[in-house]
């Protein structure tokens, strides 16, 4: 991750099975801090826009400082190598989706790039980024929660970052579709009863209550994904 704010990453990257997994060395998580590659007395990271409008925009000059630094560390090629994929978050970028994340997570390292202000310099998204990625059409105060998102999809998929590998595909969206719903105990709750055939014991019952269930719910709220009939 390159941020000005690496402590927002605090929580997320030793919390859960991120923070299991990073503890224990199944992820390298490496958090630097955009300002160490600023120069001058007050190491800015922005400036104002040429052609004049509201707000900042980040330098590219510290970008493309911080980005080489990291590349140098254990480049799989030496130095010179690939760079490797350089992911700048962005509502700009292409939609990740979960076919996006299996790509990412057959990478050997991956740089987040977490922009915050307005803006940043065209030229990172050029030069410096390998890929431009936007989580949804909405407006982020910057990258960091952004990154959060997609380090936690990625990593999931990660092998021993999951207790249990068959929960990690047989969820939404593997399948192409959203999930069936769910239920535990207790049978009752205010009225409202677990369905019939979950308790029956019938494998072969529940699988097609489930099918049709992720085709029903799919049909119903996102038409888009193309539920199977
Ligand atoms: C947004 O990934 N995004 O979607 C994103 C990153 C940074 C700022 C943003 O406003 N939407």
């Amino acid at each position: 991750m390159l941020t000005i704010f690496p402590e927002y990453f605090d929580g997320p990257f030793t919390t859960s099975l991120i923070g299991k997994a990073a503890a224990t060395g199944t992820l390298d998580l490496r958090v630097h801090d955009l300002r160490g590659w600023a120069t001058g007395k007050h190491r800015t990271v922005d400036d104002a826009p040429y052609g004049g409008g509201a707000g900042m925009v980040m330098r590219a000059d510290v970008w493309f400082a911080a980005a080489a630094a990291v590349w140098g560390e254990d480049a799989p090629d030496g130095p010179g190598g690939a760079r490797p994929r350089t992911i700048l978050l962005t509502p700009r970028g292409v939609p990740l989706t979960q076919a996006l994340v299996r790509e990412l997570v057959a990478e050997p390292r991956l740089v987040v790039c977490c922009g915050r202000y307005e803006g940043v310099d065209e030229r990172v998204a050029v030069a410096v980024a390998t890929d431009e990625i936007s989580l949804g059409d909405y407006v982020l105060a910057g990258g960091e929660a952004a990154a959060v998102v997609l380090i936690d999809a990625v990593a999931r998929l990660v092998p021993g970052v999951m207790g249990n590998a068959a929960s990690a595909e047989d969820e939404s969206f593997s399948s192409g579709l959203l999930e069936y719903p769910q239920y535990t105990r207790p049978p009752v709750l205010d009225g409202l009863a677990v369905p019939d055939v979950l308790l029956s014991g019938d494998h072969g019952a529940i699988a097609r209550w489930r099918q049709a269930e992720s085709d029903r719910v799919t049909r119903e709220r996102r038409p888009d994904l193309r539920p199977s009939e």
